[in-house]
């Protein structure tokens, strides 16, 4: 009879898998989607007008979702969605899956477009697109 449990050791949820992702909790609370911001025939429009490859132009791009005549909360919270892993920047990683967060079956931007990309928004030439330099780049 030394069948003894130790269930004070058996804390482990079930769920231990899906909470240790980084991010979930990022998931749980960035509740809003883009398209509660944005018109899902305009997310379309803006989606099929850079379908093919390199033709990616981010000023046109905000346009056509109608972005750039949001208010500057809407901006944030776009943003918000962008910066997936909420460092508070959006970076080249980021950048990448751009149309994705829109719509999730677009391409992913390539190498170029995301430096062009970068370049259009980063003022400040560190690499990464801060909540400034975003809202200045959508609403210019
Ligand atoms: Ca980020
Ligand atoms: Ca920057």
């Amino acid at each position: 009879m030394m069948e003894l449990r130790r269930s004070s050791h058996h804390r482990a949820s079930p769920l231990s898998c899906i909470t240790d992702r980084p991010g979930s909790e990022l998931l749980t609370r960035n509740k809003m989607s883009i398209s509660s911001i944005l018109s899902a025939d305009a997310i379309d429009s803006a989606i099929k007008d850079c379908q093919a490859p390199e033709s990616f132009c981010p000023k046109k791009f905000f346009q056509l979702c109608g972005l750039s005549k949001k208010s500057p909360q809407d901006v944030k919270k776009v943003f918000g969605i962008l910066d997936h892993d909420a460092s508070g920047f959006i970076e080249e990683k980021e950048l990448k899956f751009f149309l994705q967060r829109f719509c999730p079956g677009a391409r992913v931007l390539s190498d170029k477009e995301t430096k062009n990309f970068l370049s259009v928004a980063d003022d400040d030439s560190d690499g990464r697109i801060g909540a400034e330099e975003f809202q200045a780049m959508v609403l210019s």
